[in-house]
């Protein structure tokens, strides 16, 4: 298993494009696997594969173990090469985190509803349907593929905020 480190702000990897992958082949799948750990250990509900310091698009996410439920059965989805074919009008508003802006929050603004075309573990097409956290974590793992971050839709104000917050636990070893 690969032990992955989650890197955070003001990291310039986090501000780069994420470049499709060829396939899913088993380089993919260890990378895949050691995702999901770092993700648990975090602990989040999802991580792109920027926050660990590579630059292809690979994504997971895991809803089930939100707060450290340990009691619920894990369900990983996993894609590589993650696409949104729909998007609702419909808007919806939840306060987000990242892994990458430690312990930094804001309510964020994306379509309610997106569909959502990737290749999964196997490398078979597939699609998913999202709405609620889930459709706000799907979004929010694209775009760190995109070299998006939440704070990007935030005011520059509220933006450096933020940043100045991170930097100040980092300097305080908070971190
Ligand atoms: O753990 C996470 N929680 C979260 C909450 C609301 C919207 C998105 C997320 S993703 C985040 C983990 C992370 O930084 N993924 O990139
Ligand atoms: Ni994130």
């Amino acid at each position: 298993m690969i032990d992955y480190k989650i890197i955070t702000v003001p990291d310039p990897v986090l501000k780069q494009q994420a470049q499709p992958v060829n396939k899913v082949d088993d380089a993919i799948r260890v990378q895949m696997d050691g995702m999901l750990r770092a993700m648990y250990d975090a602990p989040g509900i999802g991580l792109a594969a920027n926050q660990v310091n590579l630059l292809n698009r690979v994504l997971v996410m895991d809803l089930s173990r939100r707060d450290d439920e340990v009691s619920e059965d894990p369900s990983p989805i996993y894609m590589a090469n993650p696409e949104i074919i729909y998007e609702s009008e419909e808007m919806s508003v939840m306060e987000e985190g990242c892994l990458s802006i430690p312990r930094q929050y804001a309510d964020i603004e994306r379509p309610a509803m997106v569909r959502v075309k990737y290749l999964d573990y196997n490398g078979n097409h597939s699609e998913l349907e999202a709405t609620g956290l889930l459709s706000h974590c799907v979004q929010h793992e694209i775009d760190h593929l995109n070299g998006v971050l939440f704070i990007d839709y935030l005011s520059s104000l509220k933006r450096n905020m933020i940043l100045k917050k991170v930097k100040k636990l980092k300097k305080q070893n908070l971190l």
